[in-house]
């Protein structure tokens, strides 16, 4: 399938979930396709739009000029900043500040600018802890902070505090004020001189303290975007970030020492740990993994290069293949390397596809990095499957069981389906100078943000120097 048409495939994929978002649920956080109304949730503290702020970039980049449009003028008339309610920080801070971040660097919109700033500073009370490590929800109006009441013991998460360090930079650049890296910056030296047991970075952390609460080390949920931020933050930072770049090949070696494993079948992949007990599953949201391996691959000691760049095929395949064990052809929430099954849910639990986008991911940087055309040709596997069990009469769900062929739909079109899956299927298909991944990183939402230029960096000391002489 040449790659043009499938690009337009994703063009037209995109344009149908955002005319039924537009059509069925304006203005609320995500669409409900089988019922045809909004959902607003409790993710947000009260914001609204999660949708349009997640799909201005995509609407931008595939030339969706009318739909795009409407966004903007959606943000510029409707975005209330001012709401009262409990929010995630870190969704707030992938979805929105990710977001608008983005639409500002990619169309030099200062309204957007004006915006995120806005934002970002309503994120900053968070952070008045005792160790400087914020708690994961914050009331956007108070300022107010606390812990989620399932995490254990009051304790803050990796994956939530650890995925802030590309905006902030970003929020600290785009306003002069260097407050946002320094917040940022406390996280990483807190989390750099910690002790970590065999070289790992636990789940929870306690905010008073700064101890570790449980020994559990994932890859996957509560885990993850952290590990994507140490590499993107020093790729971000026109590879200036030594601390970052040292924390991410120290956790890479921990992480291949203690967690990667072989199946009997010959499929490599990430398992959990308990306390030095391996649980042998690997999360849906394990799989964005590949494409991390993949991008540090050139930067890692010159004798492993290779090693990395072929580990990141390995997971790569290993997460094809728990679509391609599906009825379906799509991957269940978390699959298991134990109990007789490779690559499969073996609980009802864990059946279900909510239209995620970790394994499409991969497949795109894998693609820009290898040009091996599997990668278009899983990428077309999932538009198919996507377009045969997950589209519906108004927008596109998620299903509750990827094992069987009569869908259940769960009633729900992520935004994250329109700024991630849709968009990385779009890049999969597009040629490598869109975006191209030597000035770019992508924020844990797929939102596009800019190199920080070590020149222009200098260039502005140097003329901040002269102007203070
Ligand atoms: C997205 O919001 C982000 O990719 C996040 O890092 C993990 N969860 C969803 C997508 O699955």
């Amino acid at each position: 399938m040449p790659g043009i048409l499938v690009r337009g495939t994703s063009v037209k994929m995109m344009k149908f979930s955002w005319d039924n978002y537009k059509r069925y649920a304006w203005g609320k956080n995500e669409l409900r396709p089988l019922t045809r109304n909004g959902h607003i949730g409790n993710m947000f503290g009260g914001l609204r739009g999660a949708s349009i702020i997640d799909s201005l970039d995509t609407l931008y980049i595939m030339g969706l000029t009318e739909e795009y449009n409407d966004a903007k003028e959606w943000v510029q008339t409707s975005l209330d900043l001012n709401s009262n309610g409990e929010a995630s920080l870190f969704e707030v801070n992938i979805r929105y500040v990710g977001g608008l971040l983005a639409a500002y660097y990619l169309t030099g919109e200062e309204m957007y600018k004006n915006k995120v700033l806005e934002l970002g500073e309503k994120l900053l009370p968070a952070f008045n802890t005792p160790t400087g490590i914020p708690r994961g929800v914050i009331n956007l109006g108070s300022g107010t902070s606390w812990s989620w009441g399932w995490a254990s013991a009051g304790s803050s998460i990796l994956a939530e505090f650890g995925t802030l360090h590309l905006e902030f930079v970003h929020l600290s650049e785009l306003s002069g004020n260097p407050v946002y890296t320094e917040k940022v910056m406390n996280i990483r030296k807190l989390l750099n001189k910690i002790e970590k047991p065999h070289g790992l970075y636990p789940n929870f952390l306690s905010p008073v303290s700064g101890n570790w609460v449980q020994h559990h080390v994932s890859i996957g949920g509560l885990g993850d975007s952290f590990y994507e931020y140490l590499i993107k933050s020093y790729l971000m930072s026109d590879k200036t970030d030594g601390e970052a770049k040292k924390m991410y090949y120290g956790a890479m070696e921990a992480i291949e020492a203690n967690l990667v494993q072989k199946s009997p079948g010959g499929l490599t992949y990430m398992a959990e740990w308990r306390g030095g007990i391996l649980d042998h599953k690997m999360g849906h949201l394990a799989c964005f993994s590949g494409g991390m391996i993949g991008i540090g691959a050139d930067d890692g000691a010159p004798e492993k290069r290779q090693h990395f760049l072929d580990l990141a095929a390995e997971i790569t395949h290993t997460c094809h293949e728990s679509y391609t064990r599906s009825a379906t052809k799509l991957g269940p929430e978390a699959f298991r390397f134990d109990g007789g099954g490779e690559a499969t849910a073996t609980r009802l639990s864990d059946r279900y596809y909510i239209l995620r986008p970790e394994v499409i991911e991969s497949y795109m940087y894998m693609w820009r990095l290898t040009h091996d055309p599997k990668y278009r040709e899983w990428g077309w596997e999932a538009v198919e499957a996507l377009e045969q069990h997950c589209r519906v009469e108004s927008g596109f769900s998620g299903i509750r069981d990827v094992y069987t062929m009569t869908a259940s739909h769960d009633n729900m079109q992520q935004s994250f389906f329109l700024s991630e899956t849709l968009k990385y299927l779009y890049l999969l298909f597009s040629d490598d100078d869109l975006l191209p991944l030597e000035d770019w990183v992508f924020n844990t939402e797929a939102h596009p943000l800019p190199v920080i230029r070590r020149s222009c960096a200098q260039d502005e000391a140097t003329q901040d120097k002269t102007s203070s002489e």
